[in-house]
This record gives structure tokens, C-alpha cells and sequence, in this order.
């Protein structure tokens, strides 16, 4: 796994030495170290001049590849779960795996991670039992991981109210003198192309810049709002809009996990040696429904999704473990078979957790709650046993 860093570790010899400027790529401005057909780039240059690259052991890179599929499938089991009526929603990852996968192994263990909804992939690098969230996405629970213990917040739903959150937790971290060397942490805040309109995460870049806090906004671009196409959200790439707050902006090819990997280890950094915050622009695609409860024929055509599959992050980083040759026969066997007797676990797991009960839904809304909510609560409370006995 590529937990550590991997700064000198032994590279690969087979890989091909490339640098490629950011700007001269298929896509514009986007940094990436890994072509949709699994070609090694050794260098990408960011717009502001920054090299990236990763040196990553053999090991580590089939550990990303690990990371990459164990996520795709257990997302797909929640999907299915969802639709089996075991959950009562699911915001599915499909084609964002890169991105989290890079992103979330980027992070160093004191790093503090706050999340959207979507954010599996991240809270699976983080080394919590991926249950958590479908017991939350079944409304039996509020989670259940405990933020301080995994460095990983809450998920949060208000979209854009977490980039406060982090900031205010960043500045914190500067003010308790926890920034500095290796060991000083660091803050990143994640949300999406739609949440970068939102008054919260532009208020979060004037806070963060001002008071130079150690934060990471790592904006996940799969290119909708719901149904919403990004071209209402901006008429300039996201990336860009970092400068008129004062701090860098970078667009990284966010369907390759190993230049998410070392832009966003670079941010962190650089965060957490007092150099301030920056923006990542993931340049992704989100392949599945917004939700469960979304349709999206009703707004994309075919043919845009296809165009996408072409770029998956997951066959790119199949391609380039072939090329390199630095898998055996068995492997890709044992990792699928690894992903499904995982996935059945899971299956099993929500199979025996209990019912939601709806009433639930008043608790927790106040620490001390209130006469109003009590009112409400029995009110529904009768309105509920109105169906007892019932043919619903
Ligand atoms: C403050 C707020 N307004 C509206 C919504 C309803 N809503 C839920 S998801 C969503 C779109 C978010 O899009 P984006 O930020 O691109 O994230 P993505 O879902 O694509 O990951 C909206 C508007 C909400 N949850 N919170
Ligand atoms: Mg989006």
C-alpha cells in the first residue's frame, strides 16, 4: 500500500522517462503521470512551475490498484444493496475512485480529513470499516466512526458547509503551533463543482487565505450538480479561481491515481509548513447516478459517458501494471476474489443490522432538545401508529 512516502523508494526501471508540462496535455492544464492507456509520465509541471512525480515501489503500486478495486466493488454493493431496499440511499463513487484513492493515501496519519457524502474511498484510506456509511445510508445510525480517532469528519450533506469546518479546524491547528516538519498536520476539505457556487466555500477561501491556514480544498470536478452541468457553475476552470483568493490553484487529472497522489502530498506539505492553503481542481467524471434517487438519462447522453469510460482509472492503472510487468498471473484473480468475499461481508453485515426507525429522526437535532421537537415528535409518533394494524 502506498502508505508512506514514497520519495526514494526504488522506481521501477521499466518505467519511461517523460516530463510533460501540464498545459500540453489532451486535456488543458491538467497534471497527470498516467495516460488513460497506462503510460508513465515521469514529470508533470503544474501551471505555477511545480514538478510532480511520485516514486512508488512496485509494492506500493499494486497496492494503489488494490485500493482502487476494493472501493469500486463495495460501492457497487452498497448501489445494489440500495435497490434490494436494504438502504435508504446511496451517492455512489463510480469513476471518482482516483481521485479518493490518490487523495486519501496522500494524507499523512495526523492529517484531518472532512468530507462530502461521497467520500468512501477516502474513509476506506483512512482505515475505517466500510460498513460506517451504509449504516448511515440505512438511517439506523449517524455513522458510527469516531472523527478524532480516524482524522476523518462526519459526513456532511449541507453542501459546502464542511470547507468551514475546515477551516476553522485549520486555523486552529496553526494557532495550537501543531504545523512544521514532517510530523505538523494538515487539513484538507473535500467537495464537489457544484459546492464551489456555494457562499461557504467562497467565504472558506477568504478565511483560509487571510490567515494562511494549513488546508487542502480538494474540489472533486465529476462535472455535474445533480443535473446541473458544470458550465453553470463557472465560466473559468475551477482551478483558476484560487488566484483571485490569493493561493495556488492546481487541475489534476483526477482519473489518475498517481498524479492525485502527488499533487494533493504536495499541497498537504506545503500546507503544513506554514505555506498556506491551495485548491486541486480533480478533473473526473461521475459515471453513475448522482444518488440512488437520480436518473441520469434524463440529463447526459450516452455517448458523454462512454467518452469517459475510455479514461478509467482502474483500467489505466491495470494497463500500466501489465506494461511494467510487475505482476504476477494470479494477481488480478486474487484481488477480484479478495473484493467479493469483502463485499459479502458487507452484504451479510447490513442483512443483520436493525430496521430504521423514523421516530429516530427527531434525536440529536439539539443537544438538550426542545419543546417544539418533542411536539412534533409525538404528533408523528401518532401519525405513525395511525398505520399499525393497517394492510401498509
Ligand atoms: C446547502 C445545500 N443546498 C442544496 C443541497 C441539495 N444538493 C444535494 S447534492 C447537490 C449537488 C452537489 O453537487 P457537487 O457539489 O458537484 O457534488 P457531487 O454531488 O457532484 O459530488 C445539491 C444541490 C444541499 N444538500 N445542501
Ligand atoms: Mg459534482
Amino acid at each position: 500500500m502506498a502508505k508512506g512516502d514514497p520519495g526514494g523508494a526504488t522506481r521501477s526501471k521499466r518505467a519511461a522517462p517523460r516530463t510533460r508540462r501540464a498545459a500540453a496535455t489532451g486535456e488543458p492544464e491538467l497534471v497527470q503521470l498516467l495516460t488513460p492507456e497506462g503510460e508513465r509520465i515521469e514529470t508533470a509541471l503544474g501551471p505555477d512551475g511545480t514538478e510532480y512525480r511520485v516514486d512508488f515501489t512496485d509494492e506500493e503500486y499494486r497496492g494503489l490498484y488494490r485500493d482502487l478495486v476494493l472501493v469500486r466493488k463495495l460501492d457497487a454493493e452498497a448501489t445494489a444493496l440500495q435497490r434490494q431496499g436494504e438502504l435508504g440511499l446511496w451517492a455512489s463513487l463510480l469513476g471518482q475512485e482516483a481521485a479518493q484513492v490518490g487523495s486519501g493515501r496522500a494524507l499523512r496519519a495526523q492529517d484531518m480529513a472532512f468530507p462530502t457524502y461521497r467520500e468512501h474511498g477516502v474513509l476506506y484510506c483512512r482505515g475505517i470499516d466500510p460498513i460506517m456509511p451504509l449504516g448511515l445510508f440505512r438511517g439506523v445510525d449517524q455513522g458510527g466512526w469516531d472523527p478524532n480517532e480516524f482524522k476523518f469528519n462526519m459526513y456532511t450533506i449541507v453542501i459546502g458547509a464542511q470547507t468551514l469546518h475546515a477551516t476553522g479546524y485549520a486555523m486552529g491547528v496553526a494557532m495550537d503551533g501543531k504545523t512544521g516538519g514532517e510530523d505538523g498536520e494538515a487539513v484538507i476539505a473535500y467537495f464537489g463543482d457544484g459546492a464551489t457556487s456555494q457562499g461557504d466555500v467562497n467565504e472558506s477561501f477568504v478565511w483560509a487565505s487571510v490567515f494562511n491556514a494549513p488546508l487542502v480544498f480538494f474540489c472533486q470536478n465529476n462535472q455535474y450538480a445533480i443535473s446541473e452541468p458544470l458550465e453553470r457553475q463557472t465560466r473559468v476552470p475551477l482551478y483558476r479561481r484560487a488566484g483571485g483568493f490569493g493561493f495556488p490553484g492546481v487541475r489534476v487529472d483526477g482519473n489518475d491515481v498517481l498524479a492525485s497522489y502527488a499533487v494533493t502530498r504536495h499541497a498537504l506539505d506545503t500546507a503544513r509548513n506554514g505555506q498556506g492553503p491551495s485548491l486541486i481542481e480533480a478533473y473526473t467524471y461521475r459515471m453513475g447516478a448522482h444518488t440512488t434517487s437520480d436518473d441520469p438519462t434524463r440529463y447526459r447522453i450516452a455517448s458523454e459517458v462512454e467518452a469517459w469510460q475510455a479514461k478509467d482509472p482502474i483500467a489505466r492503472m491495470k494497463a500500466f501494471l501489465l506494461k511494467q510487468q510487475i505482476v504476477n498471473e494470479s494477481f488480478f484473480a486474487e484481488i477480484d476474489e479478495q473484493a467479493r468475499a469483502e463485499s459479502v461481508h458487507l452484504r451479510e453485515r447490513v442483512l443483520n443490522m436493525p430496521d430504521p426507525q423514523p421516530v429516530s429522526m427527531f434525536d440529536h437535532v439539539y443537544p438538550h432538545g426542545s419543546a417544539e421537537l418533542d411536539e412534533q415528535r409525538a404528533r408523528f409518533s401518532q401519525y405513525m401508529e395511525s398505520f399499525e394494524g393497517s394492510a401498509h
